[in-house]
């Protein structure tokens, strides 16, 4: 099977080079506007592109009524029983070669099946290509050691998943661990679920600050948040305030930072959110973002906040999407591993510690998203 990426001023340009390079029998996988940059827009352009693959003896079996799935396949059904039903060599895995061509065939047609699928969840185009291509060339090892399609794509993307698996403390140190992002993204909220687990579950001696002093709401509602869970509240609005405040815990197990959603375009606000990190020096500074925010915005948000220490992610508001292909083409960008994942407003029910195999099922779909409460 051949995969290939075209692109064109219009998408019927990009159909046309697909049509020249692999004949009117390809399939098309993708079709997508490219985000304009800023000199695009300047210049009036528009890119579109359009991923195609070919695959003869897919082909050849459709025409004849074979292999080839006939229904459309969608999120949340792209392993039909069909397929996987329909070769129990795929998969249960085979002694014997004879079947290899029908296999390879049914096989071709999953691995197609579940490139459309992570295309359609938002994944960046060249890293499901490349998923994908290194699937298949690992797929003869894999059904000689019994895989299906699905338990080799999962074990791909599990491998390329960097976890921290939740924030882990050392007994007898202090860990300071902020929360940055943009407005609205849940920082707040995910921090009472954090300060809950470990307060509550874990017995931790843990304690909030929060530098988010615009609003009279924000520190209410952590202030609200402080007094259910019962731990203290620092309020600060200067980063010196934030020294004495840190220097006021010295024999906390956990201080976690709240700050003020920020705009990433805006450099003032950012210079200020750096002044009191900078007055912090927090072990660990997780970047909140929503899953529902565009992939392109997803982007600009990790680089502006980039300046500001980041070095873990958190994806919240998993519920609120079912695009999450964003998950690792984030990571897999910026090498950055995710700490938690959330999924609700339930305090502090909706939120999980970031395992690899956890969020590769999610990607998959395999993987419900769960209420489990997880923490070490
Ligand atoms: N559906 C859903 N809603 C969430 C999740 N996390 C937070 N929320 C909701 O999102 C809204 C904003 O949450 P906050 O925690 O106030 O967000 P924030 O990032 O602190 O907002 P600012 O401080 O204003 O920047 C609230 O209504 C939360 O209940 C989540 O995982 N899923
Ligand atoms: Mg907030």
């Amino acid at each position: 099977m051949r995969i290939k990426r075209y692109t064109g001023k219009t998408i019927q340009e990009a159909l046309d080079a697909v049509r020249r390079d692999l004949g009117s029998d390809a399939v098309i996988l993708h079709t997508r506007k490219i985000p304009a940059t800023w000199l695009w827009k300047l210049l009036r352009w528009e890119k579109f592109e359009v991923i195609a693959a070919l695959d003869a003896n897919i082909r050849n079996q459709a025409a004849s009524g074979g292999e080839m799935p006939e229904e459309p396949m969608y999120p949340g059904n792209i392993f039909p029983d069909k397929v996987e039903t329909r070769d129990p060599v795929i998969r249960n895995g085979s002694p014997s070669h004879k079947r290899a061509g029908a296999d390879l065939s049914a096989a071709g047609a999953h691995f197609i099946k579940i490139h459309e699928y992570l295309l359609d969840s938002d994944m960046d185009p060249e890293l499901a290509e490349t998923l994908i291509r290194d699937s298949r060339m690992k797929w003869r090892e894999a059904q000689l050691a019994g895989k299906t399609v699905k338990e080799l794509m999962f074990q791909q993307m599990t491998d390329m998943f960097p976890t921290t698996n939740g924030i882990t403390l050392t007994p007898g140190a202090r860990r300071i661990v902020a929360l940055v992002g943009p407005t609205g993204v849940g920082k707040t909220t995910t921090l009472a679920k954090i300060g809950a687990l470990f307060s509550i579950f874990g017995q931790k001696k843990v304690v909030f600050i929060t530098a988010d002093t615009y609003r009279v709401a924000a520190m209410e509602q952590l202030r609200t948040y402080a007094e259910i869970i019962d731990v203290p509240l620092e309020v600060v609005y200067t980063p010196q305030d934030m020294r004495t405040a840190l220097q006021n815990h010295t024999d906390a197990d956990l201080i976690l930072i709240d700050t003020a959603g920020r705009n990433p375009r805006s450099d003032m606000s950012m210079a200020e959110l750096r002044a009191f990190l900078e007055a912090a020096k927090p072990d660990e500074t997780h970047l909140v973002i929503s899953m529902n925010t565009r992939t392109y915005d997803l982007f600009e948000i990790i680089d502006r906040f980039t300046s500001c220490g980041i070095n873990r992610v958190i994806f919240s508001k998993l519920d609120e999407t079912t695009r999450l292909g964003p998950m690792l083409t984030i990571v897999t960008s910026y090498g950055m591993p995710v700490s938690y994942v959330t999924y609700g407003q339930n305090v502090p029910q909706d939120i999980r510690a970031a395992e690899s195999a956890y969020l590769a099922g999610c990607l998959l779909d395999t993987e419900k998203v769960s209420p489990t409460i997880t923490h070490e």
